[in-house]
């Protein structure tokens, strides 16, 4: 076990970018707490921070008294200060961003999240979430607090979806945008022969990309699915991630538990070979009660929740960014030939 002071993530395993920091300290063996809402000493940290969007972006990594954002960021500074295994090996910063970058490219997805019966889904599937923490009173507090951030996200989400048009979602930004993004990724893998995306070794790519399957695969966005059937080799890589032994104990790879998944994957074998991996987590009965009992409270005090929303949302640069996204895809043409 690597000699380190108390690590925190606040994030949720919704978010591919908090996968993928989680799947970095998995890999390097680190231990860590996880929270599902800031708390006021990362929310401080967020609303100062350059790279935040706001006070409740993740993910954020606590490293002792030092507080980090920025997925690649942070799995870079894992990485240099634990270096076993390394994930940046020979690899230039310029190039990790470049690749990286294509990871935002394709994070579109989400903007399904919203759609129709979806509204009532999503809040669901933000109560199962269950957070790790060694104080009780934390992990009680965070999934209280928690139903602000799923109307947070839940908020930003359903305003981008609006600006952009729910049709163009499907019709452009899958095939224009996330559809080209994977391809990148399953042209690398073909091109470094496999089986993970830079050849024989785990690298930071690795995790990103499966961090993006996460929440691409967690029963909100399903319209991906036949987008990543025009790449069948990454179906081959998440098998290979699957039944891979550095993920058996890590109970946060929800792709697992995903029935179109599992029935894609069948024809490359069994899931696990030699030992079986673990059960997926899922809230249970205590953190169900308490993440409803938190979103009655906001209801009963929906004034104050509706000023708090406000306030957060007249800090952020979202609306603009939605709006060029918008413009963006307005513009998108499917290339001919
Ligand atoms: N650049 C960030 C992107 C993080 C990001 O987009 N996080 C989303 C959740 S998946 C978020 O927290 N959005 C709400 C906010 O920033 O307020 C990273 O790679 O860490």
């Amino acid at each position: 076990m690597p000699d380190q002071p108390p690590i925190h993530v606040y994030g949720t395993d919704h978010s591919p970018w908090v996968q993928a920091v989680m799947l970095a300290l998995e890999l390097k063996g680190l231990e860590y707490s996880m929270t599902s809402s800031p708390g006021p000493r990362t929310m401080k940290a967020g609303g100062n921070a350059e790279q935040a969007e706001s006070e409740f972006t993740m993910p954020a990594l606590w490293h002792g008294e030092t507080c980090f954002y920025e997925s690649l960021e942070i799995i870079r500074f894992l990485d240099e200060r634990y270096p076993d295994p390394p994930l940046f090996a020979g690899v230039e910063p310029e190039e990790a961003a470049a690749h990286w970058q294509q990871f935002r490219n394709m994070f579109d997805y989400p903007l399904m999240r919203t759609a129709g019966f979806r509204n009532l889904r999503f809040w669901y599937e933000w109560s199962l979430m269950e957070d790790e923490h060694p104080s009780f009173f934390a992990r009680f507090a965070s999934t209280l607090g928690r139903p602000f951030i799923t109307l947070w996200m839940f908020t930003i989400i359903t305003m981008a979806r609006r600006q952009i048009g729910p049709d163009n979602i499907v019709s452009k930004m899958l095939p224009l945008r996330t559809l080209p993004a994977l391809k990148h990724f399953e042209r690398l893998l073909q091109k470094n022969g496999g089986p993970f995306l830079l050849g024989d070794k785990m690298s930071y790519l690795d995790v990103g990309l499966l961090g993006q399957f996460q929440c691409m695969l967690g029963n909100l966005s399903d319209e991906v699915l036949p987008i990543i059937d025009e790449c069948p080799a990454l179906w081959e890589w998440l098998h290979v991630q699957h039944t891979s032994p550095a993920w058996h104990a890590y109970r946060r790879l929800y792709s697992r538990s995903h029935p179109a998944v599992a029935e894609r994957l069948e024809k490359f074998g069994p899931a696990s070979a030699n030992s079986p991996p673990a059960e997926m987590l899922y809230g249970g009965v205590a953190t169900q009660a308490t993440y409803w009992l938190g979103t009655a409270a906001m209801l009963a005090v929906a004034p104050v929740t509706g000023l708090a929303l406000w306030a957060a949302f007249r800090k952020t640069r979202f609306k603009a960014g939605a709006k060029m996204t918008a413009e963006v895809v307005r513009h998108l043409e499917p290339r001919s030939g």
